[in-house]
C-alpha cells in the first residue's frame, strides 16, 4: 500500500487532485497507486451530463449536487473541457457557482483539459473516475461538451447519461446527431423557464416514440437550473434508471463494456509506448519512416513488419 493509496481510500482531497495530475500527465508514478485502489472502485453511480455548449450543463450539475449533498452522498464532479490543455482550468462561467460548493468537503470538483493531450482524454478520465470511486464518492457527474467523439465516448463511463437540450432553437430536435439521440437514457429540456419548453418536450416525445427497438421508455424532464426547478424529479429518473440498470442486467453488461474500453485504452497506450520508445523499436520505426518517405515502403507493409517484430 503506497502512502497515496491510503489516502486516496480516506477521501483526502489533496491526494485525490495529486493522483489525477499524475494520471493526466501520463505518469507512470501513478501506477502502483492506481492497482492499490481498484479493489475500492465499482460502488459510484457515474452519470454523464452532455448537450451542447451553454444548454446549462454545469448549472444542472451544481443543482443535481446540492440535491445528493442533501441526502449525505459525497459527490465527484468532472468537467471536461476540450479547449484547455490546463488541469484545474473550469470554463469561467461555471466557476462562480462551483465555488460555493468547492468549500463543501462532500464534494470534489476537477477540470480535465483535452487539448494538447497523445491520446486524448480518455485514459486519464477511467483514471478519473476509479480514483474518485474509490475516494468514496457515491455519485460522479461528468461534463462533455457536445463535440465530436467526446460526447460518444461518454457511454462508456457512464451508467446513466443525461443529454440536455434547451427550449427556442426552433427545429433544435431535428437537428440533434443521431448519435447524440442514441446515447440518452434520459433526456433534460433545461431552461424551462424561458418559451417554447412544450413545443420541445412534445417534439421529442414524437421523435422517440419514432424509435424502434426500445426496451425502455427514454424519460423527459422538463428542469429549470437557474430557478431550481425539476431537479428533484430529475435526481429520481436518475435513480430509477439505476435500478432498472440493475434489474435488467444492463448494468453488467455497461460496466463490462467500460471495463474493455479501459483495457483497451492502457493496452494501446503501452504497446505504443513499447513500439515507439527508444529502447525497443524506435530503431526499426525510424527505418521504416525513411524507407516510407523514399516509397521504398508503404505504410501498411511498414506496420506488418513493425508488429511482426512483437508477435514473433
Ligand atoms: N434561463 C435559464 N438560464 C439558465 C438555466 N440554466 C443555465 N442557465 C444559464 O445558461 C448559461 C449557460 O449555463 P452553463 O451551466 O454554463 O451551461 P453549459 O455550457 O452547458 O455548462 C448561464 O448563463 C446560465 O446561467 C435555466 O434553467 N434557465
Ligand atoms: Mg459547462
Amino acid at each position: 500500500m503506497t502512502d497515496l493509496s491510503a489516502r486516496i481510500l480516506s477521501g483526502d482531497p489533496r491526494a485525490i487532485a495529486r493522483l489525477i495530475t499524475l494520471v493526466e500527465n501520463e505518469s507512470a508514478d501513478a501506477i502502483p497507486t492506481m492497482k492499490h485502489i481498484y479493489a475500492h472502485t465499482g460502488r459510484a453511480h457515474v452519470i454523464g451530463v452532455t448537450g451542447v455548449m451553454g444548454s446549462g450543463k454545469s448549472s444542472l450539475i451544481y443543482e443535481l449536487a446540492v440535491v445528493y449533498r442533501a441526502e449525505g452522498k459525497k459527490v465527484g464532479i468532472i468537467a471536461i473541457d476540450p479547449t484547455s490543455p490546463f488541469s484545474g482550468g473550469a470554463l469561467l462561467g461555471d466557476r462562480i457557482r462551483m465555488m460555493e460548493l468547492s468549500t463543501d468537503s462532500g464534494v470534489f470538483i476537477r477540470s480535465m483539459g483535452t487539448r494538447g493531450m497523445m491520446g486524448g482524454l480518455t485514459g486519464a478520465l477511467y483514471d478519473a473516475v476509479d480514483i474518485l470511486d474509490a475516494a468514496g464518492m457515491d455519485i460522479i457527474l461528468i461534463e462533455t461538451v457536445g463535440v465530436g467523439q467526446d460526447e460518444v465516448d461518454i457511454v462508456k463511463i457512464a451508467d446513466t447519461t443525461l443529454v440536455v437540450l434547451v427550449p427556442g432553437l426552433g427545429d433544435s430536435v431535428q437537428t440533434i446527431k443521431a448519435g447524440l439521440m442514441e446515447i440518452a437514457d434520459i433526456f433534460v429540456v433545461n431552461k424551462a423557464d424561458t418559451p417554447g419548453v412544450e413545443q420541445t418536450v412534445a417534439e421529442l416525445e414524437a421523435m422517440l416514440d419514432l424509435a424502434t427497438a426500445q426496451t425502455r421508455a427514454i424519460p423527459i424532464v422538463a428542469t429549470s437550473a437557474k430557478q431550481r426547478q425539476g431537479i428533484s424529479l430529475l435526481k429520481q429518473r436518475i435513480t430509477e434508471h439505476s435500478e432498472f440498470l440493475k434489474q435488467s442486467k444492463q448494468f453488467e453488461t455497461r460496466r463490462r463494456q467500460r471495463y474493455e474500453a479501459e483495457l483497451v485504452e492502457i493496452i494501446k497506450k503501452r504497446l505504443l509506448a513499447f513500439i515507439f520508445d527508444e529502447a525497443t523499436l524506435r530503431d526499426t520505426v525510424d527505418r521504416c519512416i525513411t524507407q516510407i518517405s523514399n516509397k521504398q515502403l508503404d505504410p501498411y507493409s511498414a506496420a506488418d513488419e513493425i508488429l511482426g517484430r512483437i508477435l514473433k
